[in-house]
């Protein structure tokens, strides 16, 4: 007679194996593809990004040297910002799809070296999505958090950057192994991989230019008909301009008004009702307002040159700084500091006028300021006071 042990279920260690993964488009290849877009993407929004942070908050060393020209640069930049941003988590979503099945990978760790690159990995990934997540919400102005953004988005831009540098060169001979469609590395692929490979790079193409074309009219207007996912839209808004903050968001009423002067602080003070203001010599002016949110709109502007306000109090333009307050209350844009090159640009003026009328309560009535190349929030409303520093 034989004794038979009893049959028990295999242990449970191998439902602790990890999943197998058939698809042929989770390998090097696709992750090469899609990663140089998604790397050209984020050097984009990266340098962009720099662009804008250095124009809102000058080094010492750059303050009173900011280059004024062209009038339309942070329009240009701004716009590439939020363009490559918003194609960046189309990338990032086709790229991480593409790796993922590697989080499974067994053993999850084979040496120091190993678990290093995946520490890596994981700070990119992490910082990437947090980076991309924080930019889209705040293009829609929902802060559902407790930091506030510029200075955090500010620094995880570093962390991405740096921990993107570093993956490229941990990668180098996989990615040099996988750059062209005949690399010797997918030559033993499949005939259907190359095929399949082929359609979703051109799906994630079609959908990095679907999500270009219904946005990217909010600041380059030529194609804003089909502007249909933007938060704002370049004609919707008073006298044919968005408008960010209104006059009763910002605590600013007609009624407020009635007794408003502008006060100019100088070597030689003084103060100007408003028909004093529309009396001095008038300029015309073309410029954009290009808010960070990534919209912009060039529009037609009529006002009294900051320069020639600055000179009559004694200061000079060209050498002193400026500071304008906004008759708002509260708010992070209450009060502006505006370089040397910006107050003796003949650009910039305390507008009145916009679009052909005088301005409307929403853009800043009875003053506001508008400047060549800088970036939305900087262009003060409400304005009552200017002071040379
Ligand atoms: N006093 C004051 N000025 C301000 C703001 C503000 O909140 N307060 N918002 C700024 C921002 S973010 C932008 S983009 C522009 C928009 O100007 P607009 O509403 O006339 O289009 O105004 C700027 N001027
Ligand atoms: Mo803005």
């Amino acid at each position: 007679m034989t004794f038979r042990l009893p049959r028990h279920p295999r242990p449970a260690r191998s439902s602790l194996r990890p999943p197998t993964f058939t698809g042929g488009l989770h390998d090097a290849r696709t992750a090469t593809a899609v990663g140089r877009w998604l790397g050209v993407a984020f050097a984009i929004c990266f340098a962009t990004g720099l662009v804008s942070h250095y124009l809102q908050h000058p080094p010492d060393w750059l303050a009173d040297h900011l280059p004024t020209r062209p009038s339309w640069g942070y329009r240009l930049t701004q716009g590439l910002h939020v363009a490559t941003g918003l194609a960046a988590i189309v990338l990032l979503l086709v790229k991480l799809w593409a790796v993922y099945p590697r989080l499974f990978m067994w053993p999850p760790v084979r040496s120091v070296r190993h678990a290093l690159e995946r520490l890596s990995v994981a700070l990119l990934v992490a910082s990437a999505v947090f980076q991309l997540l924080t930019g889209l919400l705040n293009i829609v102005e929902w802060y559902p958090w407790p930091f506030s953004f510029v200075p955090v988005h500010f620094a995880v831009a570093w962390i991405v950057a740096g921990s993107i540098l570093l993956h490229i060169a941990v990668k180098a001979p996989e990615i040099a192994a996988h750059w062209g469609r005949s690399s010797p590395g997918t030559l033993e692929l499949p005939v259907e991989s190359a095929v399949d490979r082929r359609s979703l790079l051109l799906g994630t193409g079609a959908a990095v230019g679907v999500v270009t074309l219904t946005t990217v009219g909010q600041s380059f207007t030529p194609l804003k008909t089909f502007d249909l996912l933007a938060p704002r839209h370049p004609d919707h808004g008073p006298q044919g301009l968005p408008v960010n903050r209104t006059a009763a968001a910002a605590g600013v009423s007609e009624r407020g008004l009635r007794t408003w002067r502008l006060e100019v602080a100088g070597p030689r003070p003084y103060a100007l009702a408003l028909d004093d203001l529309l009396a001095m010599p008038r300029s015309a002016v073309r410029l954009p307002i290009a808010c960070v949110e990534g919209w912009s709109v060039a529009a037609d502007w009529a006002g009294v040159r900051v320069r020639d306000l600055v000179e009559r109090a004694g200061g000079r333009p060209g050498r002193d700084a400026v500071r304008v307050t906004s008759l708002e209350v509260s708010g992070s844009y209450r009060v502006m500091d505006m370089g040397a090159e910006y107050v003796e640009d003949p650009l910039t003026l305390l507008a009145l006028g916009l679009n052909g009328r005088p301005l409307s309560l929403d853009h800043g009535f009875p003053a506001r300021i508008i400047a060549p190349n800088r970036p939305g929030v900087l262009q003060t409303k409400w304005v009552h006071r200017l002071e040379v520093l």
